[in-house]
């Protein structure tokens, strides 16, 4: 299903309770409030620097044409997503009351174990089924567009210029919290942007990027027949993280071996909802029906027994925990404080003050000068 107009894109999304919220209401555009986290920077007023007062911020015109269904809108916000984290408050204001409806789906694994297929693979199903998607690939190594590996663009080259799909590559310049963050915010833009599914595809190398895939609300950990890959997985954490575990290149030998070898692996996890194991061959499109239909069916028992709240209201709640200690901390690198700091420092070198009563008078010193703004 194409909607031919990009002002249309906005309305596909059938979801019933995505209560709109007019662009502009409420939202703290350059509210002083916001600044706090957006560093000490004076450019920090932000996207409003050329508007006159009164007028809307840019980053709400922004984020108000990206909701409409602007496609170069919504590129330039995820720019200044990636690139202006000082912009944040104000984006990610203006984006509240917009965000909620999207399916979010994580596909992370190995490098070339195929989670850049198995994405186009999806995106052709669940274009199919008239759904809009939005791809965020937060791997340097394989961009989706602009970058180095063409093959990523060819396979992709089918749904270019088809305004239900939107892929976006992702680099690693997001500094407010990392990469992680970053995308997190990203994400977001796409989910205003009236996308019904946005998956999210990165490399499963480390704790930055397990965090990411902890983002979405069903994550697919792939794997590829031998290698023992599915060790390495295990090692990696990866395995914890999986609500589907997805062999790919089920069309080479020793697919059956690493299923049930993994299996096996999920069955000893004691307490914990098991997840499925799906065979595909994203290259021949195989098994892919099902994977959506896994993806779907963990989505529905998200949502039927809480845990999709849960898991929502834990990932609210790290956000603001990191957003907090990043501002404490760039409190306490920033003057006065960092002076304040310089003096408790020679208190305790002279042995007239201890670390932690120092600590406690500086953390006092910066509630007492920055009262939590209340909103
Ligand atoms: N035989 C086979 N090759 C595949 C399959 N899926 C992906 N590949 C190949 O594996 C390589 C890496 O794929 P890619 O999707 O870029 O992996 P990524 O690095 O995980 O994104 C490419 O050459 C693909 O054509 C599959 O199901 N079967
Ligand atoms: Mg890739």
């Amino acid at each position: 299903m194409t909607t031919g107009s990009a002002a249309g894109v906005g309305r596909e999304r059938s979801l019933p309770d995505r209560a709109r919220a007019p662009a502009t209401a409420g939202l703290g555009g350059a509210d002083p409030a916001t600044a706090g986290l957006g560093g000490a920077d004076p450019a920090t007023a932000g996207l409003a620097t050329a508007e006159s007062a009164g007028a809307e911020s840019a980053a709400v015109q922004l984020v108000a044409a990206a909701v409409g269904g602007d496609r170069r809108a919504l590129a330039r916000l995820l720019s200044a997503v990636e690139n202006t984290p000082r912009w944040w408050p104000e984006i990610s204001a203006a984006l509240a009351g917009h965000v909620g409806g999207a399916q979010t789906v994580g596909l992370t694994g190995a490098p070339g174990v195929g989670k850049s297929t198995t994405v186009t693979a999806l995106v052709r199903a669940y274009r199919r089924a008239g759904r809009r998607v939005g791809v965020l690939a937060v791997d340097p190594s394989s961009p989706y567009s602009g970058g180095a590996l063409l093959g990523d663009r060819v396979r992709m080259s089918e749904h270019a210029g088809d305004p239900g799909v939107f892929i976006r590559s992702l680099a690693s310049r997001g500094r407010l919290g990392g990469l992680a963050a970053a995308t997190a915010q990203a994400l977001r833009v796409l989910d205003a942007a009236g996308f019904d599914v946005v998956i999210v595809e990165t490399v499963g190398v480390g704790q930055a990027e397990i965090d990411i895939a902890a983002l979405a609300d069903t994550t697919c950990v792939l794997l590829a027949p031998g290698a023992g890959d599915d060790v390495q997985a295990a090692k990696a954490g990866l395995l914890e993280v999986a609500d589907v575990l997805v062999v790919n290149k089920a069309d080479r030998p020793g697919a059956a071996r690493t299923v049930a070898d993994l299996t096996a692996l999920t069955r000893m996890r004691a307490g914990a909802r098991r997840p499925a194991v799906v065979r595909v061959a994203a290259t021949l499109g195989e098994g892919i029906d099902e994977l959506v239909a896994r993806i779907a069916a963990h989505r529905r028992e998200l949502a039927a027994t809480g845990e999709l709240d849960r898991r929502r209201l834990a990932r609210a709640a790290d956000e603001i925990r990191g957003l907090a200690l990043t501002a404490l901390r760039d409190l306490l690198a920033a003057p006065p404080h960092d002076a304040r700091l310089a003096e408790l420092a020679h208190q305790v070198l002279a042995g007239a003050a201890d670390p932690w009563s120092a600590a406690e008078c500086l953390l006092g010193d910066i509630l007492t000068a920055q009262p939590a703004p209340s909103r």
